[in-house]
């Protein structure tokens, strides 16, 4: 020890001759040097730094570069070295504020581990590189593993969601946020391997079909954006069904939202999805260009500029476009088929190279024609339509006055809408038919009991130069997916306590309540009006953001422009966002007009044919014109003044408001994404409305599971490894709470259990199986003091225990139970 305090001290005077690399030495020694005890480190290195009398030195020691005096300076540095022993899980940690969390995921990232626990929740920063920790070992390792056993992992997620299933009986969900680029896809994706590995499907081949549900979904619903190579333009929901004993049965995919507008324009610098490169690189090596109709330059993949692929992005693209064929031969499309979407998905890549010219004639005014009619062959063709009902669709409409049809001409602007409009409607029905098609193919047909856990990848956060419609609605459902975390670590776990008459700390949390009432409450809401705005013909971008300003600007979350023009910003608890409302209202109503659907309804392409289909099963459900005319039967607004939204709890875990548990819109009844309907021209279902339907759809299914929270970190800006910017990671921690999450960690029971059912648990730890145990307190103090835990509590229905806890009493049981087993084994053996 007093050599140790001799190192210090020297460590101390050469720092000041040896700026600035020193501090790195003293954090390598001091490692070796480090005494067990925290405490005890901690309390010699305060009588180090007092007896340290910075004025003293002559050597300019004051002229040190920060503003923070010298003193400070070494007293913060030596604090975070002091509680630098790097852990697991930082709910452990004794020191505890930001810069020590931001220091710890540091020290951990510098040493490539990219994840680290905080109680049960674990955050994930993106490595931006290859990593060997998801080999076949390793995934071996982690089947079992209970959290804390071997380091954090997100196989360790895995297991848990799949032990908890099974164990409690209860369907599980585990739940991926974070901002855009930050690995939620990835994530998602390793974990459906890892339950691959647990569950074993029943057959190779159902195996193989659930692999590779995110390869092709990925296809056709991600895209490059300025953040993210691979960025995610839908939400998803995958459920994998498992038998009673644990073996994957089956799966099930939702998807919510698809990004359609990406099909005919992007912001600069940003792509089309992967599926367009994918089908002309594939084409053009079977020279089949040709046949497609796709030589040339088409606009909606180049309108930004965006260079030509180079030849070896060409490659893989390719390589990718076999890969897909592949997996459609999979899922039992036949070849046609797959032809059949190629044409599909050509001919709305011909589609945005539609020339429409105006002319003006003085009696009828300005009327539209089309100046390539090589292109519209080329459409007819590939949709299987004649060519004139197909110009007509574009530059007329019918419109029915005093029951007398009229054919009216559509100007320019009309008729580029309507252009657009079809690719568009194309593109997203194709999409959702696509995944009807394959969920049917993800279940072994077996009947019975089976328990689910589900996987959520949505779109993360995205703030971007200018932000549009497509950001509010991915912004609104991240802003609901932190709510939902919220709630289950803040403020039901809170509630609980005062209920159950527990005294603990209360910890403050950013409630988001407040701000998602202003975005969807109904009639109010921000979403409201403008589904209300969307009404009238004659509304503008300028005239919504005049009502929204009038009705929000005196919100804490709402700010107007000085100018009162038409952008607007809300206040995210990722941070401030400006929304321009330039195409609100028309993304929001995103007409297809009747003329154009009934064209479609006459293709030859059996696929064409389905997806304009009435009525339609479920394809086209993210488009809301396809959708029933009228909304689906209105169910419990999500966030109605007077009721709170019917996700808020769930009824089986006994939260305190479990009498909310469920709305009329029972969660594994009907969705709205499957409503079908009637196509009508004007549908009265918006985007925005069908938005709300499907997050309160997801939020239902979500709350029926027990969560598992995976929070993912972008460490940098610039998708480069081994780069840590400290501030970016700051940012991340305190929007999504982490600080606080780690104290209610500490500090809070994670897991509370009704005094009957943790009897009938954890009964065998310390009375005998045949004895009658009456669920009262005292017996489960009994059986609490024989594990030798520290720290629970007792409520007046419930044991209070931490993550730890759990996991030890699991451990405890595991061992009785084997014990269990072997003394069968004996007295059978005796018997025979
Ligand atoms: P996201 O899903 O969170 O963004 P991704 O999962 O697509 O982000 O991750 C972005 C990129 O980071 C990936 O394409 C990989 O290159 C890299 N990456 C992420 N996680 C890992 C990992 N564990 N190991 C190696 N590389 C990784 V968005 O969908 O845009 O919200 O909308
Ligand atoms: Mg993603």
């Amino acid at each position: 020890s007093k050599r140790f305090n001799g190192f210090i001290a020297s460590c101390l005077v050469k720092d000041f001759e040896q700026r600035p690399t020193s501090f790195d030495m003293l954090t390598h020694e001091f490692v070796r040097f480090v005494p067990r005890d925290p405490r005890v480190l901690r309390r010699k290195l305060g009588t180090l730094i007092d007896m340290y009398q910075p004025g003293e030195r002559k050597d300019g020691f004051s002229e040190s570069s920060s503003s923070v005096s010298g003193a400070d300076t070494i007293k913060k540095e030596l604090k975070l070295l002091a509680t630098s022993r790097m852990v697991d899980d930082l709910a452990s940690l004794e020191v505890m504020d930001e810069s020590v969390l931001v220091s710890q995921l540091w020290k951990r990232y510098q040493r490539r581990l990219i994840y680290t626990n905080v109680g049960d929740i674990l955050i994930s920063i993106n490595p931006f590189q290859k990593m060997d920790i998801y080999n076949e070992k390793i995934a071996k390792d982690y089947r079992g593993a209970y959290r804390g056993q071997l380091p954090p992992h997100i196989f360790a997620v895995a297991a848990v969601a799949y032990h908890d299933m099974l164990q409690e009986n209860r369907d599980q969900c585990c739940v991926i946020s974070g901002e855009s680029g930050a690995g939620k896809t990835e994530a998602s994706n390793i974990l459906v391997q890892q339950f691959m590995r647990l569950g074993r499907a029943e057959t190779k081949v159902l195996e193989e079909k659930i692999l590779k549900v995110n390869p092709l979904v990925e296809a056709f619903g991600n895209a490059r954006t300025i953040i993210n190579n691979n960025s995610s333009r839908f939400g998803k929901y995958l459920e994998l069904h498992f038998t009673a004993g644990g073996r994957i049965v089956g799966a099930h995919l939702s998807e919510y939202l698809l990004e359609k507008s990406r099909v005919v324009s992007q912001q600069r610098r940003e792509k089309n999805f992967h599926i367009f490169y994918y089908l002309v690189a594939g084409l053009s090596a079977r020279k089949l260009l040709a046949r497609y109709r796709l030589k040339g330059v088409h606009h909606y993949l180049e309108q930004r500029g965006t260079a030509k692929g180079s030849a070896k992005s060409n490659a893989v693209s390719s390589e990718r476009f076999e890969e897909i064929e592949k997996i459609f031969c999979l899922f039992g499309f036949s070849s046609e088929e797959f032809e059949q979407v190629c044409s599909i998905l050509a001919s709305i890549l011909n589609i945005g190279d539609i020339r429409i010219e105006g002319d003006f004639h003085s009696h009828i005014g300005e009327v539209s024609t089309i100046s390539n009619k090589i292109k519209l062959g080329d459409v007819a063709q590939l949709l299987c339509l004649e060519q004139e009902h197909l110009a007509k669709a574009f530059t007329s409409t019918h419109v029915i006055t005093h029951g007398e049809t009229i054919v009216r001409p559509n100007t320019v602007e009309q008729a580029i809408d309507i252009r657009d409009a079809m690719a568009k409607a194309l593109y997203g029905r194709l999409f959702s038919w696509i995944v009807n098609k394959i969920n049917p193919e993800l279940h072994s047909g077996r009947k019975g009991n089976v328990r689910s856990v589900g996987i959520l990848d949505i779109f993360g956060f995205e703030n971007f130069r200018v932000n549009s419609f497509e950001q509010l609605c991915i912004n609104i459902a991240n802003e609901q997916l932190q709510f939902y975390f919220n709630q289950h670590v803040f403020a039901w776990e809170q509630g609980e306590y005062e209920q159950e008459g527990i005294d603990i700390k209360r910890v403050g949390y950013e409630d988001n309540r407040p701000l998602l009432e202003l975005l969807l409450t109904r009639p109010m809401g921000l979403l409201a009006l403008l589904d209300e705005e969307s009404k009238f013909p004659r509304a503008s971008d300028l005239s919504l953001a005049v009502k929204f300003h009038g009705n929000f600007q005196t919100l804490r979350y709402y700010n107007k422009p000085k100018d009162g023009g038409p952008t607007f910003t809300i206040l995210h608890y990722a941070g401030p966002v400006t929304y321009e409302t330039l195409g609100f209202l028309e993304k929001n109503r995103d007409t297809l007009k009747l003329d154009v659907s009934q064209l479609l309804r006459t293709s030859e392409n059996p696929i064409v044919q389905v997806l304009f289909q009435t009525p339609l099963s479920r394809t086209g459900g993210l488009s809301p014109a396809s959708t029933v005319s009228k909304a689906p039967p209105s169910a419990t607004p999500l966030f109605s003044r007077k009721a709170p939204p019917m996700y808020f709890a769930s009824a089986e875990r006994g939260y305190p408001h479990s009498r909310l548990a469920r709305g009329p819109h029972s969660p594994r009844g009907r969705t709205p994404l499957s409503s079908g309907g009637t196509v009508t021209s004007k549908s009265s279902q918006t985007v925005s409305t069908y938005f709300i339907n499907s997050l309160r759809d997801l939020m239902s299914k979500m709350l029926n599971g027990t969560p598992h929270f995976v929070r993912c970190i972008r460490p940098n800006e610039l998708k480069s490894p081994d780069f840590f910017q400290p501030d970016k990671v700051l940012v991340q921690l305190r929007y999504t709470g982490v600080l606080e999450t780690t104290r209610i960690r500490r500090e809070g029971f994670s897991h509370r259990i009704l005094f009957q059912d943790f009897i009938q648990r954890y009964k065998v730890i310390h009375f005998k199986m045949t004895q009658r145990v009456s669920a009262t307190p005292a017996s489960c103090v009994c059986i609490l003091n024989k594990t030798g835990l520290k720290s629970w509590a007792v409520g007046k229905t419930k044991i209070f225990l931490k993550y730890y806890h759990v996991e030890k009493l699991g451990k405890l049981l595991a061992g009785y139970e084997r014990a269990a087993v072997v003394a069968q084994r004996v007295v059978r053996g005796w018997l025979a």
